[in-house]
């Protein structure tokens, strides 16, 4: 029989969390299409802020990628990467901002948007060892992976002008992307302290937590 790995039995022992932050409100309202669009508006442009603070953090991963894995060659692929579809990811923000009248320079960010960059921040100190950012930028990519690809499955009935936005993280590629993630982290856990453990656990369960924010924010509108 098969060990279970770290990152499957926390996905199983807080299920309710993930579930909460993959099929979030906001994102049944992409599927059915009953979505207000000042909500997607709201976090098209609240996310372009996230990701823009998301690119320190995984250069951070990056530079610990180099120094304490044992497959660093892998690792530092993988990352690489993430790292250039960022890139690629801040202009498609750009693009879709113009599209839908969005004033990119105008945002101003957002309570939850806020404390998730300043959390994402924390983890980028040298302090904070390779497995503790590695299973959070797993955990990060995977809600979104999973929240989109959800509004593209059978029977749903995503808005036309929506899809493309849906398929930028819902797409096969990106899923086999987070499943590398996993393998990283999973491999990483295999070899951490107790210490280390616990605390890759907590920084899981505060990043979902975030994403539910990050959604709420954006439902809310506020
Ligand atoms: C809030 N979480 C948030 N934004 C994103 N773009 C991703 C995850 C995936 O990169």
């Amino acid at each position: 029989e098969a060990k279970m790995t770290m990152t499957e039995t926390w996905l199983r022992k807080h299920r309710l969390l993930y579930v909460g932050a993959t099929r979030h409100p906001f994102i049944h309202g992409i599927r059915d299409g009953s979505i207000d669009i000042s909500a997607f508006k709201t976090w098209l442009g609240q996310d372009y802020l996230f990701v823009r603070a998301f690119v320190p953090f995984v250069e951070s991963v990056l530079t610990k990628a180099r120094k304490g894995s044992n497959d660093s060659d892998n690792d530092v692929e993988v990352i690489l990467g993430g790292l250039a579809a960022l890139n690629d990811e801040i202009s498609w923000f750009k693009n879709e901002a113009s599209k839908w009248g969005v004033q990119l320079s105008n945002i101003v960010p957002q309570k939850a948007n806020l404390e998730y960059c300043r959390f994402l921040e924390s983890l980028t100190s040298p302090e904070v060892e390779y497995t503790v950012p590695i299973v959070a930028f797993w955990v990060i990519e995977t809600v979104y992976q999973e929240s989109f690809a959800h509004c593209l499955e059978d029977g749903s009935e995503t808005p036309a002008e929506l899809k493309e936005t849906c398929q930028r993280w819902g797409n096969e590629g990106f899923r086999e992307y987070c499943n590398s993630l996993r393998k990283i982290a999973d491999r990483q856990l295999e070899k951490a302290t107790d210490d280390a453990i616990s605390k890759a656990e907590a920084t899981f369960l505060q990043v979902l937590e975030y994403e539910v924010d990050f959604w709420n924010m954006s439902h809310g509108g506020t």
